[in-house]
């Protein structure tokens, strides 16, 4: 048990000593225009850990149990920022972060960045974040700073009802999972038009993620989302779009 602890150990940091995780980058899109509005970094790993296959939720997780969670979100996120002068005028860049690494990392780490207000943080699912004082407080700071806020994979694990009422984000962004055969099903059809009527009174507005065909496309459409990503739209790639 030591010893596999231990493995997972050193293969995380040794990971984070050689400069961490690959960045790609997908558009996320308007969907009238097919304009680009902000690019999200999302992280890519070996696919391999110790001779186990290992996805980008394993090795958070595998980080998460022994301690490294933070540092290899942080590692993440600041060479996800490389890109932050590159980006086309206008668009922003979206970073994934948990509520631990909101509570304890982030504030400190964006404060001097010279054009953070073009910086959105999305808020992972993996802890309840309204029951962490800390990232709440973490959370308000950010917004001062002009950073937006989004939920990630809302309709999944801890991004629920009662932490959109309370956070009251910048940007929903509804799950992959609740995309997927939108356009053959009423009940994700309701689901979204519901998370359009709430984003409006919070003055925010839905992302659909994981869109994949111009039928899920123009659901989303009808549905009230102006927002949109996914395979249809951009895949993940190495280069800025
Ligand atoms: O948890 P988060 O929503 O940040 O992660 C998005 C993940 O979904 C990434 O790993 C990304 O590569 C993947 N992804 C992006 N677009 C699509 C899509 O259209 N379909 C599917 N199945 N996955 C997608
Ligand atoms: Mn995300």
């Amino acid at each position: 048990m030591w010893e596999a602890r231990s493995q997972v150990w050193s293969a995380i940091s040794d990971l984070i000593d050689a400069g961490g995780p690959r960045i790609v980058y997908q558009p996320i899109v308007r969907l009238d225009t097919g304009a680009i509005t902000a690019v999200e970094a999302l992280a890519r790993f070996p696919n391999r850990c110790g001779g186990r296959v290992h996805n980008t939720e394993d090795w958070f997780l595998d980080a998460d149990q022994v301690g490294l969670c933070v540092e290899l979100e942080m590692i993440a996120i600041e060479r996800a920022l490389d890109a932050l002068p590159h980006l086309t005028r206008g668009t922003r860049l979206a970073v994934n972060a948990s509520p631990s690494t909101i509570a304890t990392a982030i504030v400190e780490f964006v404060h001097d960045l010279p054009v953070r207000n073009r910086l959105i943080i999305e808020i992972t699912e993996h802890e309840n974040c309204i029951a962490k004082p800390a990232a709440m407080r973490a959370i308000h700071h950010l917004r001062d700073l002009g950073i937006q806020i989004a939920i990630d994979d809302t309709g999944t694990g801890y991004s629920g009802l009662e932490q959109l009422v309370k956070l009251r984000p910048d940007i929903i962004k509804l799950d992959h999972i609740l995309t997927r055969g939108i356009n053959r099903d009423p009940a994700r059809r309701a689901l979204a038009t519901g998370l359009v009527q709430l984003a409006r009174e919070i003055d925010g507005t839905v992302v659909a993620e994981g869109i994949e065909t111009s039928a899920e496309c123009d659901a989303v459409i009808d549905a009230g989302v102006f927002y949109g990503q996914g395979y249809l739209l951009g895949k993940p790639a190495p280069a800025l779009p």
